[in-house]
């Protein structure tokens, strides 16, 4: 369902969520280049600015898999800043990131980052890495790489489950949670007359006050998680881009079957994105691009419902397949300030001395038995 349709925006941006239908595992890495760059060759057909992409979009979901650990490093991309090397100069990236500075469109994309750290002196070998589930936003104007994000909430377990024909996730085996927090920034390019640190409002209007678009990114699994999209919404964040990997149908540890037909039990993942993605954007006043990688990758159904969310809470545009599909939105980023103005004007309503337990609790407290 649309919003309301009114007159003229703004502050106008278009965007897409780029869907993804599945990668196999014998998919080769130009394959998938290849039909991401057809997504930005659409994109560019449609005028949009900014293009996001899902979760590990270059390669299947490998954490489903309890791989030769020999073989787990094809699926990074090496991140080496002592050699001044980062995901912008992975050769699998790289002619991406060039065809959208090409066509002046940026990208929101997520991988499976390999970071290169040197040792002390003295410890057994000279280097070590720590593996993150990250993404990045590539701005076509800067032409550069301005925002990171590495997974925080890492579902699944380390170890595998033993039983015959368990789900695997096994996400906390291959990476550590993310260590950069929640960070939003601004992405320069995108809207016109956006305020700039030393510019001076002359003409006082609606849109006067405002700099480049705040943008801030989650990785699947955090998007269940209203604390992630708070610490964005407490940096006025706009647009949340969310790309994911949502198992379909499951499993139990035990192998059996849970109690659903696979049909019911899509419907309810696909119910519990939806809230997510629909409750959080409206309780932040922002907009959301969540983008599926969708369809069965080697036999494995991951769900769809790539959509882009109004911070009304309503759902603008959502995909139609379960394939490589463009979801094409004209957002006003003006829309973000009935929200952040009113019902949820933080600076007025909140109240932090009631939340200590959100900080200071990992697990639940219950209250003592009678
Ligand atoms: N890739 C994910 O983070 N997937 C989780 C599943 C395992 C529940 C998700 O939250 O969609």
């Amino acid at each position: 369902m649309s919003p309301s349709t009114k007159n003229k925006p703004q502050r106008p941006l278009t965007v897409a969520a780029a869907q993804m239908g599945p990668v196999h595992l014998a998919d080769s890495r130009q394959a998938v280049l290849n039909r991401m760059c057809g997504l930005l060759d659409q994109a560019a057909e449609h005028g949009v600015q900014l293009v996001v992409f899902p979760e590990l979009a270059f390669t299947t979901f490998f954490p489903r898999y309890l791989l030769d650990p020999k073989d787990v490093g094809r699926y990074f991309e090496i991140e080496d800043p002592q050699n001044g090397l980062g995901i912008a100069q992975s050769p699998n990236v790289k002619p991406l990131f060039d065809h959208a500075a090409r066509l002046g469109i940026d990208v929101c994309v997520g991988y499976a980052e390999r970071s290169l750290q040197t040792n002390k002196p003295g410890s057994d070998s000279q280097t070590s890495h720590i593996d993150y589930n990250s993404c990045v936003y590539y701005s076509a104007q800067a032409r550069a790489v301005v925002g990171k994000y590495r997974k925080i909430h890492l579902p699944g377990a380390v170890e595998p489950y033993t039983a015959p024909g368990a789900f695997q996730q096994l996400e906390k085996r291959y990476f550590r949670p993310g260590d950069l927090g929640f960070p939003a920034f601004r992405a320069p390019g995108l809207v016109e007359g956006a305020l700039k640190k030393d510019s001076k409002v002359t003409a006082p209007g609606p849109t006067s006050d405002k700099g480049d678009p705040i943008i801030g990114m989650l990785i699947c699994n955090d998007r269940r998680w209203a604390e992630a999209w708070r610490v964005y919404g407490l940096q006025g964040v706009e647009v949340v881009c969310c790309g994911y990997n949502t198992t379909a149908f499951a499993t139990k540890a035990t192998g059996e079957m849970v109690d659903m037909t696979p049909e019911d039990a899509e419907e309810e993942v696909l119910l519990h994105h939806r809230l997510s993605c629909q409750a959080n954007s409206y309780m932040n006043a922002c907009f959301s691009i969540n983008v599926a990688k969708t369809g069965a990758e080697d036999g494995n159904p991951l769900v769809g419902g790539t959509m882009i969310v109004h911070p009304n809470g309503h759902i603008i545009k959502e995909a139609e397949t379960k394939e490589d599909e463009l979801v094409v939105a004209t957002i006003d980023l003006a829309d973000c300030d009935r929200g952040k103005g009113k019902t949820f004007a933080f600076h007025k309503h909140r109240k932090p001395e009631h939340y200590g337990a959100i900080v200071e609790q990992v697990g639940v407290v219950e209250p003592e038995l009678l």
